[in-house]
């Protein structure tokens, strides 16, 4: 499999942590690609011109990151990182979309400081910022309460804090959060975190 990717997205680090902790890194080649280079190789695997993107080896291309996540999970079903079914299931498939959601207001956010500074909006700068102030506090009110056993859960709230951490260094979230900071530390040793950790 193909997985298109780049080091410092924290979707493709979603789906490259999910490849370690499944053991799945000898059926993956991985390969950098630039999403706003919009190359003929990735429109013709994603239309959207988005990474991730995971081209199966019979050509199939799935995409985004996690339907990409949930394919990785079933290869393997007996460590689970997405409970199969039950109450379970669902509350880590809204947790991984609190992560995901975080994730989408800062790099909305990242992209919009990049335009011209006449043409950025303080109003969406705004509401995105808004939304991942109340999207870590939500995070915070239930991060005591995540299972021991690491979920897709625990991956999408590191990726999304270490991209806050990479990109968005402003947001004071340690200091309004610190047992969110605690937890994050601690996560963040994780081998599959420590090997993705963005560079740049
Ligand atoms: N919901 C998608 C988001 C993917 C995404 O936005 N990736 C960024 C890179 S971090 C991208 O390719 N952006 C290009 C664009 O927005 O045109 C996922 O979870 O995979």
């Amino acid at each position: 499999m193909l997985l298109l990717s780049a080091g410092t997205s924290p979707y493709a680090r979603k789906v490259r942590i999910v490849v370690a902790e499944k053991g799945l890194e000898s059926r993956i080649d991985e390969q950098a690609c630039s999403p706003f280079d919009s190359t003929p190789e990735l429109l013709a695997v994603n239309p959207l011109s988005k990474i991730p993107c995971l081209v199966l080896d019979d050509g199939t291309a799935l995409y985004d990151s996690p339907v990409i996540v949930e394919y990785l999970d079933s290869l393997d079903p007996a460590k689970p990182l997405i409970p199969r079914d039950g109450a379970a299931r669902w509350q880590v498939l809204r947790q991984q979309a609190l992560g995901d959601g975080i994730m989408d207001a800062a790099f909305n956010t990242v992209i919009e400081s990049r335009r011209p500074e006449a043409q950025q909006s303080s109003d969406w700068n705004k509401r995105w910022r808004a939304a991942i102030d109340r999207g870590i506090a939500a995070m915070d009110g239930e991060i005591e309460s995540l299972a021991e056993q690491p979920s897709l859960a625990h991956i999408a709230y590191g990726c999304a804090l270490g991209y806050l951490e990479l990109r968005l260094s402003d947001i004071p979230w340690r200091a309004r959060h610190p047992k969110t900071a605690a937890w994050y530390d601690s996560f963040a040793k994780r081998p599959s975190m420590a090997a993705t950790h963005p560079e740049g």
